[in-house]
């Protein structure tokens, strides 16, 4: 027993002294003293010594235990000095070196028109009013005058809920009717208005812009748009007042040299209507391919709004009159710039995005 001690010491130093990686040396430590170890097994015959020779066998155990612990201390050290003298021996980090530059992102083409049109606005007095893209088909249609069975919900075919799902429609709302079901998303913002008037007294001074539904996909159309729509309800408002604030907005857009026309037309929530036609900012009303040569860009639709809508809302049309108009926000992004192809500017390519 005491031989083999001696040789297990002998044998382990050696073997340990050798070794240069801590992983080595913790698995050296294993292999000599864990549980299943080669000093452990020694102990288990122990047993079978005679009673008068355990105490010597005990006490060499014991020297021969401190031995390799000692071994295996100093071979920890050796390679624990080495891994610290390669690892200074790499390059250094240079912590004067210019950080790494990030790119800053800026705003979409449609938020900043749309943040432009926000400002023009609130300088001339009105206020930005906003309400949810799901909306009641009483708000979007019904109450705009446009029934059930009206030829412009052809024009304004959008995306209905199931309303299996859906929680009960408020009180006016028309029978649903399969497919055609009480809410949908919204097709213009004039629900917005209809909110607006529902919660307020006369005089209502806002605009409403946001996102728009139609199902419309073509070079120029999407699915989504942006509108803003303007309504000013007031005691004494007359086609006047309407063409004033369309050219003061029109001038303050595109610039103070820009005109605006106004021909007759027709929509169920105005009357009477007209489409508004600026003057083509890229050729200054002179004419040219753009335009067709006419020096003029179709870009609003406007009017005075109808009086069933007025006193659907709650108001008196007696009493006061209202002029409205709503022009597509991305339309007036892509004039701005000179950008012909609508569905550039929902691509999400930051090379276009960056140059505006
Ligand atoms: C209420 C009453 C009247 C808003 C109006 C238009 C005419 C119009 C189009 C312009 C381009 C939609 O984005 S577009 O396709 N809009 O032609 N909008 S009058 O009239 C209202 C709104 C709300 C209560």
């Amino acid at each position: 027993m005491l031989e083999e001690l001696e040789t297990l010491l002998a044998q382990a130093t050696t073997e340990i002294a050798q070794l240069t990686l801590e992983a080595d040396v913790e698995a050296a430590r294993v292999k000599y003293l864990g549980k299943k170890g080669s000093l452990s097994a020694l102990l288990r015959g122990m047993g079978k010594l005679a009673a008068e020779d355990r105490p010597k066998a005990g006490e060499a155990m014991n020297r021969v235990k401190v031995g390799i612990e000692a071994a295996l201390d100093s071979a920890k050290a050796a390679a624990g000095q080495k891994a610290l003298a390669a690892e200074l021996k790499r390059e250094p980090v240079d912590v004067t070196l210019p950080g790494l530059p990030r790119a800053r992102g800026h705003r979409h083409p449609v938020s900043q028109a749309m943040d432009d049109i926000i400002e023009i606005f609130a300088r001339l007095g009105f206020a930005t009013a906003d309400g949810p893209e799901l909306e009641w088909d009483l708000y979007n249609f019904e109450m705009l005058a446009i029934p059930p069975d009206h030829p412009a919900r052809d024009m304004q075919d959008t995306f209905y809920i199931d309303m299996s799902t859906a929680p009960a429609p408020p009180p006016g709302s028309p029978p649903t009717r399969g497919a055609q079901s009480a809410l949908l998303l919204r097709t213009h913002t004039s629900p917005v208005q209809i909110r607006t008037m529902l919660a307020q007294k006369p005089p209502v001074r806002i605009i409403a812009p946001g996102k728009v539904y139609r199902c419309d996909s073509d070079v120029t159309h999407t699915p989504m748009f942006h509108q803003v729509e303007c309504l000013h309800v007031e005691a004494g408002l007359s086609m006047a007042h309407l063409r004033g604030t369309l050219d003061s907005f029109v001038k303050g857009f595109f610039g103070p040299g820009t005109k605006t026309r106004l021909r007759p037309s027709y929509f169920p929530f105005t009357e009477p209507s007209a489409e508004v036609d600026i003057s083509h900012p890229a050729c200054a009303g002179k004419g040219c391919r753009l335009c067709k040569n006419t020096g003029w860009l179709e870009v609003l639709g406007a009017g005075m709004v109808n009086p069933d809508v007025l006193r659907m809302a709650g108001y008196d049309p007696e009493v006061v009159s209202g002029y409205a108009f709503g022009v597509g926000i991305d339309r007036l992004a892509l004039l701005r710039h000179g950008i012909d192809d609508l569905r550039a500017l929902f691509e999400n390519d930051v090379r276009f995005l960056q140059q505006l």
